[in-house]
């Protein structure tokens, strides 16, 4: 129990951190137009990609224990359906769907964190939908079952972009299957690149698994080695990697028994491989356990962002502060001259030398006064909006980019700061820029270093304080309780 309360107390820490400080920065800039914890609120999840007919669907059948996804040789479904257990459905009852909803229930239920999908648009909505089922299995995680992905010759207009879903759904996620066949062992790139792109790179691995599915159909032995080969060197090409990833080697024991596959002589290979699907169901049952561990990613992947962000702001607002002193004060000193050059020529003008003193200056004193008045009205307005101009230009000037980390980030907001620049004119408080980076900016340095500290502790917590409760209750429902609380009971 004190793991369960512990894990309680971290999250709702990490939500409330985020929900209390880095949401409203982010919500002022745009730089995201839900709350950022919208993604992060919900149960842990896991995404099953792959190629068409690479056997997803009949993987969640299995799992799930009962036939809930169509399956089928061709490109059967073109639905993204998350699969979740009902709550309300008493336990011990025969598995079933108990509900179905649509994806416009999905898109905008505030329950679910698929509000920021709204972009992909209605079809994306009209192929999106959501099934709860009462089995044990989905007791702690939901599952999200996609299209699969089509070679470029079947490949169509989706009338949405898929590769946009995908990255949208791996960020959610806490785990990635991805899954290939025999027969198409190399053709996941558009998909890997999608992952590639919006997965932290810290938590790339971590968080996706390969699956080569569908291994009792290899012709031999040989057969089998012959695609392992081609499909690890297809994902050291697009991972960029000479280190393989560990890939699953699973078949499904009934699929391959209807397809009379078994009883070939030729699928004897078979009993020399261990069908790894028992393992597979076991690291998809850990996705709880990624959860924390994404939470922290999350924390440190926008805090950086938005600390880059607002690290461009600040940058700009002080050059154009410093522009606009300068200008001021050249202005000014023009005017001095200007007056007392005014000065000069009433004194010696004939027809007004013998007007009084006082006059004579009072005039001399408004043309200065309308000539600074003219310059800062006109001249100065002009000059700010053609410095705005030439740094939009050129904004990676704004910030040093000295490595590969920080040019990642600062590609990520660097068309927020473009947009904010464009649309306030340089005109805005610096000091509260600064406030909101240091905020930030100690979310970042300190709050996540605390957290994975927090996470490092958790995973020496042994085990066996968590068998103090028959049902634990999952940490992502449970109310938050203060660590001390329970140890002391
Ligand atoms: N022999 C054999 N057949 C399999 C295996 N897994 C799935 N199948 C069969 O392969 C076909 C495709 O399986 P699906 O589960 O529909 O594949 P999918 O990846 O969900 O396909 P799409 O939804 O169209 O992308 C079905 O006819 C399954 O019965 C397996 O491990 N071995
Ligand atoms: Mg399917």
């Amino acid at each position: 129990m004190y793991r369960e309360n512990y894990i309680n107390a971290l999250r709702t820490e990490l939500l409330e951190m985020v929900s209390e400080q880095l949401t409203p920065v982010a919500m002022r800039y745009g730089y995201s137009e839900v709350p950022l914890e919208t993604n992060i609120k919900w149960r842990p999840q896991v995404l099953v990609l792959g190629n068409y007919s690479s056997g997803k669907s009949t993987l969640i059948n299995e799992f799930l224990g009962i036939d809930v996804q169509g399956t089928g040789q061709a490109p059967t479904d073109d639905s993204f359906t998350v699969i979740t257990y009902d709550e309300n459905e008493p336990p011990g009852t025969p598995i079933r769907v108990t509900d179905q909803r649509d994806g416009k229930f999905l898109l905008n239920d505030p329950e679910y964190p698929f509000e920021t999908l709204k972009r992909h648009g209605l079809r994306f909505a009209s192929h999106f939908k959501l099934k709860k089922i009462n089995s044990p299995f989905l007791k702690n995680l939901a599952i999200i079952d996609t299209p699969g992905m089509l070679d470029s010759i079947t490949e169509r207009d989706r009338g949405y972009n898929y590769q946009d879903v995908i990255g949208d759904l791996a960020q959610i996620a806490d785990l990635v299957l991805v899954l290939f066949d025999p027969h198409k062992a190399g053709t996941v790139r558009e998909a890997h690149t999608s992952l590639r792109d919006t997965l932290p790179a810290k938590t790339f691995e971590d968080r996706v698994l390969y699956v080569l599915n569908r291994i009792d159909e290899c012709a031999s032995m040989t057969d089998l080695l012959r695609v392992y080969g081609t499909l690890c060197w297809n994902l050291s090409q697009i991972t960029g990697r000479k280190d393989i990833p560990m890939i699953h080697l699973t078949y499904s024991p009934v699929a391959a028994e209807k397809s009379g596959r078994l009883d070939e002589p030729k699928a004897a290979y078979l009993q020399y491989i261990e069908n790894q699907r028992e393992e597979l169901k076991k690291a998809v049952l850990q996705a709880p356990c990624h959860r924390l561990d994404n939470l922290a990613s999350f924390v440190e992947t926008h805090g950086e962002r938005l600390c880059h962000f607002l690290e461009g702001m600040i940058s700009f607002r002080k050059q154009i502060r410093r522009f606009r002193a300068k200008s001021f004060f050249s202005a000014l000193a023009g005017s001095l001259v200007g007056g007392a050059a005014a000065w000069v020529g009433l004194i010696s003008f004939t027809p007004v030398a013998g007007l009084h003193p006082t006059l004579q200056l009072t005039g001399a004193a408004t043309l200065s006064a309308l000539l600074l008045i003219g310059w800062l009205a006109v001249v100065q307005k002009y000059l700010s909006a053609r410095f705005l101009n030439k740094w939009l230009e050129q904004l990676d000037g704004l910030t040093p980019l000295p490595n590969q980390t920080r040019r990642d980030s600062w590609a990520a907001v660097r068309d927020l700061v473009y947009v904010n620049l464009k649309n306030n004119r340089g005109n805005y408080s610096l000091s509260q820029v600064v406030g909101e980076y240091a905020m930030v900016k100690e979310i970042h340095d300190r709050g996540s270093r605390e957290i994975r500290e927090a996470l490092k502790e958790l995973n020496g917590i042994d085990l066996d304080e968590t068998s103090g409760s028959d049902t634990p209750i999952p940490f992502w429902e449970a109310p938050a309780t203060p660590p001390d609380s329970d140890s002391a009971s």
